[in-house]
């Protein structure tokens, strides 16, 4: 019986290692004994993921990092930060570089299959605009024919225009470029007619670079989907369970009230939903792997989902960006956590 049980161990451990794909459990694992998350960032996008003077990571995709690292190493300071620019982000994430890309990525089929990848649910759900100089006179991207058109190499961006225009059946000339600091240099010094990204690319790249931010304008049409969310490497369900689970947690705190401010008062809450949120009724940190406190230590650290969006991206921050899709359900929006139970 026991050689039996030896060599059905042997076996499920040896498909596992020719599966070429990682152990359920590697990565928290790894985390754990390394004492950090590490996690590829964009190389500076405000409002997303930008490094100040002191080297010190800001922003929405950097606050999930954060609050994943809260949830299981126990500090939102436990996080390495590794700036990828867009070509580098896929190949860093496969190669084990980084433990998970949260960098403005837009969650595709072939980036979740073929790619090896899976996506946790989106952040920020966002779709591709264009920007001009208000000085051009331009209303509308159906006025863009002829127009030269910066973008950015090995994004969702370039494919979309190109399709964009395909189906509009307007001309146009891409100037695409490798770093995005490239793009907006060449579009801010004319050599652009329009520059096209995600549109709260467009917000941050004009409220941050912009010599006059009012010199700029967004144009209204909207050409794509970009569901905004972290990746994981495929291969460990365990990790991309905690990283789905902690982003649902900060969304599921906002439905239920609970702030980063009042969080300690709420841990009295009777309402079970908080209760199990908050690891009162334990259970929920044991399905992940995690302790009781897991949910409550990303809360802490990072807030809700809406205080998230609201100091990094929100109405009283440069890029001035509304909920709009990024609404909690209850309010017409697409924010919405699964049941925590
Ligand atoms: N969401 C799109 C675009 C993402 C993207 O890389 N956008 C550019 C322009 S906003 C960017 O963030 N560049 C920053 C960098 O390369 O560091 C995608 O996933 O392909």
């Amino acid at each position: 019986m026991l050689r039996l049980l030896g060599t059905l161990v042997i076996g499920v451990f040896a498909a596992a290692v020719f599966n070429g794909e990682a152990r359920a459990g590697a990565t928290l694992d790894a985390i754990k004994a390394r004492g950090e998350l590490i996690c590829g960032v964009n190389t500076g996008l405000a409002g997303f993921s930008r490094p100040d003077d002191q080297g010190k990571w800001t922003g929405l995709d950097v606050d999930i990092c954060r609050a994943i690292a809260a949830a299981i190493v126990g500090s939102a300071d436990k996080v390495k930060f590794v700036p990828l620019n867009a070509q580098q982000r896929f190949p860093a994430l496969q190669s084990g570089e980084v433990d998970v890309l949260s960098r403005n990525t837009t969650w595709t089929l072939t980036r979740d299959s073929s790619s090896g990848f899976n996506f946790a649910p989106p952040v920020y759900y966002d779709g591709q605009g264009f920007m001009v100089a208000k000085s051009l006179g331009v209303t509308s991207a159906k006025e863009l024919g002829g127009a030269t058109v910066c973008v950015q190499q090995g994004t969702t961006t370039e494919l979309n225009l190109a399709d964009y225009f395909r189906a509009t059946g307007l001309s146009l000339k891409p100037l695409v470029f490798v770093e995005l600091a490239e793009a907006e240099q060449a579009f801010f010094a004319n050599r652009c007619d329009a520059y096209t990204t995600d549109a709260s690319g467009l917000a941050s790249t004009r409220a941050a670079k912009a010599g006059n931010p009012d010199d700029y304008v967004i144009l209204p049409e909207i050409i794509s989907k970009e569901p905004l969310g972290p990746a994981v490497r495929h291969g460990d369900d365990q990790f991309f369970d905690i990283v789905k689970w902690t982003i649902y947690a900060l969304i599921e705190a906002e439905e239920r009230g609970v702030t980063q401010g009042n969080l300690d008062e709420m841990r009295a809450s009777q309402d079970p939903n908080i209760m199990r949120l908050l690891g009162t009724t334990p259970g929920m940190g044991e399905a992940l792997g995690l302790d009781p406190e897991w949910a409550a230590r990303a809360i802490k650290a990072v807030g809700n989902y809406g205080e998230v969006f609201e100091r990094n991206v929100g109405m009283a921050t440069p890029l001035k960006l509304d909920r709009g899709l990024n609404a909690l359900w209850t309010k017409g929006g697409l924010m919405y956590a699964p049941p925590i139970r």
